[in-house]
C-alpha cells in the first residue's frame, strides 16, 4: 500500500467529443487525438495537468472513432502498474444497455464501475480539448474549502463568444457560489465590471464523489435529458444551491511567464486551432511550451533531430518564427511563421508561410504554401501552390474558412 495523504482522488478526462467544427482534422480520428504544437496530441494538456497536479489514477472515456486516442493513450501514458498508478483509456461499454455514450453525463454513468472500484472522495472531471496549464490540486483546495459539491473552472470570455459556453452567473454575495448556469445560451448578459464580457465554464469540475453519482444516477432516469454535463448535470447542482465557481486567474503553475500567466485556449474552430499554434511561436511566445517547470509531456517517438541544409543551386534551407519537429528536413527551402510536426520534408525554392504541416507532409520543389493547415501523410507536387488562389483550393476540394485559412485532410492526394 502507497503512503498517502489528503483525499482519495480520481479523474476522468471526457475524451468522446466529436469535433465536427475541426472537420477534415476530425475525419478520422476524435478532436482530443488531433495533433497539436509540432509533438502533441490536444489531450496530451489535459493529461500533462492532471499529472502534473499529482493526480495519477486517470480514466480517458472514448467513443467517437478512437483507435488513434487509444493508441496514444496507451502508448504514451502508460504508467507503474505495480504504483497502483494508471491512465487507462475506456470505450463505451454498453454497460447499461445496448446504446453507446449519449452525453458526457452518460459517458460517466455507464462507466459507474469505475468509481465503484476506485472509491475516491474526490473526482475531478476535465474536458479534454483545450491548450493550458493548470494545477487542478488548488481548485481541490478551494472545492473542500468551500463545502460545494461541485466546483466549476471559471473564465472570462468575449460575450461574443458566449453561445459556445456554459455561462455562469455568480449569486454575488462573495461567496463564489453559482445562482445560475446556462448552457451555450443566445441572449447571454454582460458581466456587471464589464458587459463585453462573461464568466464561462472551462468544462472542467471537481466533484464529491457520492454527489456525482447520485447526479448521473437520478439524471439517467429523465426522459427529457440530454444527460449532458454542461446542459443537464451542472445546472442541477446549481438549482440545488451546491456548485461554486472557481476562477482560473487564481490559479497560479510555476514557471508561467507574465504573458502567459492564465492561458486558456478552446481549439473548437480550424481558425481557432490555427490561432492557437500562432501563439507557440512568437519571440515570446503567448504560449510558452518551453516551461519545464509544469512541462506538457508526450512521446516524442524515434525521430532524429531537425536538420537543415542548402538545396539546388545553393538555396538556402532554414526557418525563422517557427517550430520544427523531430525528423524534419528543410532543404534549399524557407519556412516562416509555421509550425512542421514530425518527418515533414521541404524542397528546393519552396516557400511555407503562415501554416501548420502535420506528420509526414512533404512539400515539392518550388512550392509556395500560405495560411494553410496540411494534415498528415500529404505529398504536394513539384511546383503546386496552396494558399495562394482559394477558387483554386476549392475546386481542388480543400476546405476554405471564412477567414481564408486553407485546410487539407489527411492522406489527401493533390495532383496539381
Ligand atoms: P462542449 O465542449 O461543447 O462544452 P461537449 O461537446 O460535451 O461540450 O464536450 C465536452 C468534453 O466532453 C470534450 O472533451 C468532449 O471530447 C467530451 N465528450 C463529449 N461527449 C462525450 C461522450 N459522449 N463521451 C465522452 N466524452 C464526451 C463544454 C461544456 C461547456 C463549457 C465548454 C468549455 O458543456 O459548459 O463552457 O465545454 O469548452
Amino acid at each position: 500500500m502507497v503512503a498517502r495523504s489528503g483525499p482519495r482522488i480520481l479523474a476522468i478526462v471526457l475524451a468522446g467529443g466529436e469535433g465536427k467544427r475541426l472537420m477534415p482534422l476530425t475525419r478520422d480520428r476524435a478532436k482530443p487525438a488531433v495533433p497539436f504544437g509540432g509533438v502533441y496530441r490536444l489531450i496530451d494538456f489535459a493529461l500533462s495537468n492532471l499529472v502534473n497536479s499529482g493526480y495519477l489514477k486517470i480514466v480517458v472515456l472514448t467513443q467517437y472513432k478512437s483507435h488513434s486516442l487509444d493508441r496514444h493513450v496507451t502508448k504514451t501514458w502508460r504508467m507503474s502498474t505495480m504504483l497502483d498508478n494508471y491512465v487507462a483509456p475506456v470505450p463505451a461499454q454498453q454497460r447499461r444497455g445496448k446504446q453507446w455514450f449519449s452525453g458526457s453525463a452518460d459517458a460517466i454513468y455507464q462507466s459507474l464501475n469505475l468509481i465503484q472500484d476506485e472509491r475516491p472522495d474526490i473526482v475531478v472531471v476535465v474536458g479534454a480539448d483545450h491548450v493550458y496549464r493548470m494545477d487542478f490540486s488548488q481548485m481541490v483546495d478551494r472545492h473542500l474549502e468551500s463545502g460545494a459539491k461541485a466546483t466549476v473552472a471559471a473564465i472570462r470570455q468575449p460575450i461574443s463568444l458566449a453561445d459556445q459556453f456554459g455561462v455562469i452567473e455568480l449569486t454575488g454575495d462573495g461567496s463564489g457560489r453559482i445562482g445560475a448556469f446556462r448552457e451555450k445560451p443566445s441572449d447571454p448578459v454582460g458581466l456587471a465590471d464589464n458587459p463585453e464580457e462573461i464568466l464561462a465554464s472551462m468544462g472542467n469540475y471537481v466533484f464529491d464523489a457520492d454527489a456525482l453519482v447520485e447526479a448521473v444516477t437520478h439524471d439517467a432516469e429523465l426522459a427529457d435529458s440530454n444527460h449532458d454535463m454542461g446542459g443537464d448535470i451542472i445546472p442541477a447542482f446549481v438549482g440545488n444551491g451546491e456548485a461554486h465557481a472557481y476562477d482560473f486567474r487564481d490559479n497560479e503553475v510555476p514557471g508561467a511567464t507574465d504573458r502567459d500567466r492564465g492561458y486558456w485556449r478552446d481549439v473548437g474552430t480550424l481558425d481557432s486551432y490555427f490561432d492557437a499554434h500562432m501563439d507557440l511561436i512568437s519571440i515570446h511566445p503567448i504560449f510558452n511550451v518551453y516551461n519545464y517547470s509544469w512541462p506538457i509531456r508526450t512521446d516524442p517517438g524515434y525521430f532524429p533531430p531537425p536538420k537543415f541544409v542548402y538545396g539546388a543551386s545553393d538555396s538556402m534551407g532554414f526557418a525563422v518564427s517557427s517550430m520544427v519537429g523531430p525528423g524534419c528536413i528543410v532543404s534549399g527551402s524557407t519556412i516562416h511563421n509555421s509550425v512542421l510536426s514530425q518527418n515533414v520534408h521541404t524542397h528546393s525554392f519552396a516557400e511555407v508561410t503562415d501554416s501548420v504541416l502535420l506528420d509526414n507532409v512533404d512539400i515539392g520543389r518550388g512550392c509556395r504554401i500560405h495560411h494553410a493547415i496540411i494534415d498528415k501523410d500529404v505529398t504536394i507536387p513539384e511546383g503546386v501552390d496552396v494558399g495562394i488562389d482559394h477558387d483554386y483550393d476549392r475546386a481542388r476540394g480543400f476546405t476554405v474558412t471564412d477567414s481564408g485559412l486553407v485546410v487539407i485532410g489527411k492522406g489527401a492526394v493533390v495532383t496539381s
